[in-house]
């Protein structure tokens, strides 16, 4: 798969491609990372790719024109003008594993930066096919939300995760698409439960002693019980979205009633 970004600042993506998942990515041929200085579509002396805005107001505005040439040339050197054009924008629609795992069905992707108050209207309208956000904050530019894109897009590409981490696993896989993915077992649509390792006790805070205890099935039953409680305290909102098998229904009804108990209960 081909990211190609387009920014006023293509060494801000140094770092993070020369580490972890992009990093094995590209060594392994799975994606290829493409960086386009906005401001070689510029034709004026001093580069500009930003104004003032129509209207008044604070700020300055990204201009349409390099945007549009730069796009156009990636349309002309692919042969083609089949790809999703991302416009990184706290407008977008927000990105969710199932945005991700559609991505990562394409070939080649574009992803447009903004920065400053915003880009003019007409690419978002003509130029970029969608608008993404990757979340209710503000950023002050697009590019570390199209670093998070791709991040989350290179890591489902075949090949690029080992079995040891395989992204089946994830709390999020499929849990807005419900896939094909989603069925493959492991932890779907709910947070993940709580890990430990060595040391079996840390500073007087010892491991929970069912995971010492070798007995697999009450161990399975105590993580999900414990994914569950996690989901309904932190995130109830996923467990709504959620159709809850007959042992899912029986934990959570646990938690609740441990949930009204006075705490002296469990000492
Ligand atoms: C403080 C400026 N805001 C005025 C009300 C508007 C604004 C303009 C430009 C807010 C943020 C930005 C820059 N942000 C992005 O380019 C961006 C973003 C984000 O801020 N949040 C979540 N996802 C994204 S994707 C791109």
């Amino acid at each position: 798969m081909i990211f190609d970004v387009v920014t006023i600042f293509p060494d801000f993506f140094s770092s993070i491609l020369e580490h972890g998942v992009l990093q094995r990515a590209q060594a392994g041929g799975q994606a290829e990372f493409r960086r386009h200085d906005l401001r070689e579509f510029t034709d004026d002396r001093h580069r500009t790719v930003d104004d003032r805005p129509f209207g008044g107001g604070p700020g300055m505005v990204f201009k349409p024109e390099p945007l549009f040439r730069a796009v156009e040339a990636l349309k002309a050197e692919a042969g083609s003008a089949d790809f999703p054009v991302v416009l990184l924008s706290p407008q977008g629609r927000l990105l969710t594993q199932a945005v991700a795992e559609e991505f990562a069905r394409k070939e080649r992707i574009v992803l447009l930066c903004g920065r400053y108050e915003g880009v003019d209207e007409r690419v978002a309208q003509h130029l970029a096919t969608e608008e993404l956000s990757i979340g209710d904050y503000v950023l002050t530019g697009g590019e570390l939300a199209a670093a998070v894109v791709m991040e989350v897009v290179t890591r489902l590409l075949p090949g690029v995760l080992g079995n040891e981490e395989s992204s089946e696993q994830d709390s999020f896989a499929g849990a807005g698409s419900g896939g094909a993915e989603s069925a493959a077992g492991g932890v779907h649509g709910i947070l993940d439960c709580p890990h430990y390792t060595r040391p079996a006790e840390f500073r007087g805070w010892k491991v929970p002693e069912v995971l010492l205890s070798g007995n697999h099935e009450e161990i399975r039953r105590w993580r999900r019980r414990r994914a569950l409680e996690k989901t309904w305290r932190q995130r109830p909102d996923l467990l709504a979205s959620l159709s809850l098998s007959e042992e899912d229904s029986g934990l959570l009804e646990e938690i609740r009633q441990a949930a009204l108990e006075p705490a002296t209960r469990h000492p």
